[in-house]
């Protein structure tokens, strides 16, 4: 079949709108129209060029809601009509990751996921007799793509596609985070660095689970007004103090028990971690940082109690947890009404990622 997409040719190139060739799915794969996707920042991270597994030409997207409108043989766990959102982290309930308590990163196909291809080694998508790199295994540029069946979430069918998207990144990841990963304790001191599209659902998420006191950091003041609303008890601009750190302990009266690096800049992270409060103080890098980057602090920051850790998909096991998540917006619990700042057909997706890089929207979302 055709489908309109939007194609990335190459690093730093504008995505080029157009129609492209769609095969359909093999054997436990479902075909989905999607709805809406979101734009996030790790869409631009890979378009910049900065991403190790970035591979060109490609289909980006990986926040997306839509619904299924034809499935290969043996798929058993969705049929056509159902509500959907793809998963970039899938859960197949039967590796050795998905067996473990401690994780989300089920692995099943993760290794053909990080080149690009399905499972079976093969591209769906293809232009001129060329294929065309499928994306963190969703490829939601495009308003039909083929998923693995263990990389869709069946969700509630009145669930508002063109917000629930959000929930295939961005909300699950700062919700996650918080909820899933830190398990941050109701009367928390919590710090996170980045106001955006992710620093914003952990600060909602701190506020759900009863943390005392959210600290935001960003050097963007035009993102106060909105976290504030979310949240936010306290606001720190790192141009305007003489040291972040010092200006951390001091406010959270001797450091945080949580923060939360939500930015993807190594510099940030070591100030995450050292603004910790001494001898259980956590870290939670969610930020994803460009290739050949690395994290350092002084090992004594770890020796005396501080704790260093990452998070991806906020923790969340896909198929069992984004339905809850979606509940949870429809009970009113999480806000993501607000968070979608712009929204623009397929046509105009490079806005998109203009308004991102001029820090004018938390979420664009593109309605197909
Ligand atoms: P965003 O662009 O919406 O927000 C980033 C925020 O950081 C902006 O408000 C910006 O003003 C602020 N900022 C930039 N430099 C700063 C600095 N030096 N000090 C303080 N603030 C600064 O991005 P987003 O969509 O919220 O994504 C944030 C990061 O999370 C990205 O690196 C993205 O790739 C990553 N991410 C990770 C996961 C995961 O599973 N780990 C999932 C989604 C996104
Ligand atoms: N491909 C990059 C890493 C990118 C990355 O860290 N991705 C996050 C999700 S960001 C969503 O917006 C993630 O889940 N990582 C776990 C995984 O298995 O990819 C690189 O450095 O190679
Ligand atoms: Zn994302």
């Amino acid at each position: 079949m055709k489908t309109r997409a939007a194609v990335a040719f190459g690093a730093g190139k504008p995505l080029e709108v157009m129609e492209v060739d769609l095969e359909g799915p093999r054997a436990g794969e479902v075909l989905v129209e999607l709805k809406a996707t979101g734009v996030c920042h790790t869409d631009a991270f890979t378009l910049s060029g900065d991403d190790p597994e970035g591979a060109f030409p490609t289909i980006l997207g990986h926040e997306g809601a839509g619904v299924v409108v034809e499935v290969g043989a043996g798929v058993k766990s969705v049929a056509v009509g159902d509500t959907v959102i793809p998963l970039y982290t899938p859960e197949c309930r039967e590796c050795e990751y998905c067996l473990h308590p401690k994780t989300n990163l089920c692995q099943a196909i993760r290794t053909t996921q990080g080149k690009g291809v399905m499972p079976d080694g093969s591209s769906r998508f293809s232009l001129d007799g060329k294929p065309l790199m499928h994306y963190m295994g969703c490829s939601t540029f495009s308003n039909y793509t083929v998923l693995p069946e263990i990389a869709v979430a069946k969700i509630r069918n009145d669930a508002p596609v063109d917000k629930v998207c959000y929930i295939g990144c961005g909300v699950t990841t700062g919700v996650g985070a918080v909820v899933f990963d830190a398990k941050v304790e109701p009367g928390s001191r919590v710090v996170v660095f980045g106001l955006g599209g992710i620093g914003l659902n952990v600060i909602q998420a701190a506020r759900m689970v009863g943390a005392r006191q959210i600290v935001g950091v960003d050097i963007n003041p035009a993102k106060v007004e909105l976290a504030k609303k979310f949240g936010m008890t306290d606001f720190i601009n790192p141009k305007e103090v003489h040291d972040v750190v010092e200006a951390i302990v001091d406010i959270t009266r001797g450091g945080a028990d949580y923060t939360f690096e939500c930015i993807g800049n190594v510099n940030t992270m070591r100030q995450a971690l050292e603004a910790c409060h001494k001898g259980w103080g956590e870290s939670i890098v969610i930020g994803v940082a460009g290739a050949g980057q690395e994290i350092s602090t002084r090992p004594f920051q770890l020796v005396t109690g501080r704790v260093w850790r990452g998070s991806a998909f906020g923790g969340a096991r896909g198929r069992t947890d984004v339905p809850t998540i979606v509940d949870w917006y429809m009970e009113g619990k999480l806000n993501i009404d607000d968070l979608i700042t712009h929204t623009m057909p397929l046509d105009k997706i490079n806005d998109a990622f203009d308004l991102m890089h001029e820090g004018k929207s938390i979420r664009s979302v593109i309605l197909y």
